[in-house]
């Protein structure tokens, strides 16, 4: 599936839940969903890997769902997920979304860190998280913006 296409399936999608929440709304039987927010991953770069050979076999999950990777990624090699990760992500008041870094590994994967987003603290604009976690340091920069 495209982008484009995926991109106007969501729009669609939002349109109908944003309708649904009108119609909703003035039964007074239910909350709208009030703000939506997209998020784009704009980049990875390993500060400390996790595993003790420089290079992690890292991925990437957002409210539980592997959505990249895993990937061999190198120490202080930034990774640039605007290309390889070209999707968009959405959340609303009803929900928070967890985007969780993992490192997989033979036996049990490890979690490096997880960036939690919600309509309360939803870190609009360009963001640089430092996520450290099981001896393990990512650094990643994510975008927000505020789109309905
Ligand atoms: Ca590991
Ligand atoms: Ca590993």
């Amino acid at each position: 599936m495209s982008r484009r296409i995926r991109r106007a399936l969501v729009g669609a999608t939002l349109s109908v839940a944003a309708t649904a929440g009108l119609v909703a709304g003035t039964a007074g039987t239910a909350h709208a969903a009030g703000p939506v927010y997209s998020v784009q991953l704009n980049w990875l770069n390993i500060a400390d890997n996790q595993d003790n050979n420089s290079v992690d076999e890292v991925y990437i999950k957002v409210n539980g769902s592997t959505v990249w990777g895993p990937r061999d990624i190198h120490w202080n090699t930034p990774e640039n997920l605007n290309i390889s990760l070209p999707r968009t992500f959405y959340f609303d008041g009803t929900a928070p979304m967890k985007i969780e870094f993992w490192d997989r590994d033979p036996g049990r994967d490890d979690r490096v860190g997880t960036i939690t987003l919600s309509a309360a603290a939803p870190n609009v604009g360009p963001n640089a998280a430092d996520l450290k976690g099981n001896d393990g340091e990512y650094w990643v920069y994510y975008t927000v913006t505020q789109i309905a």
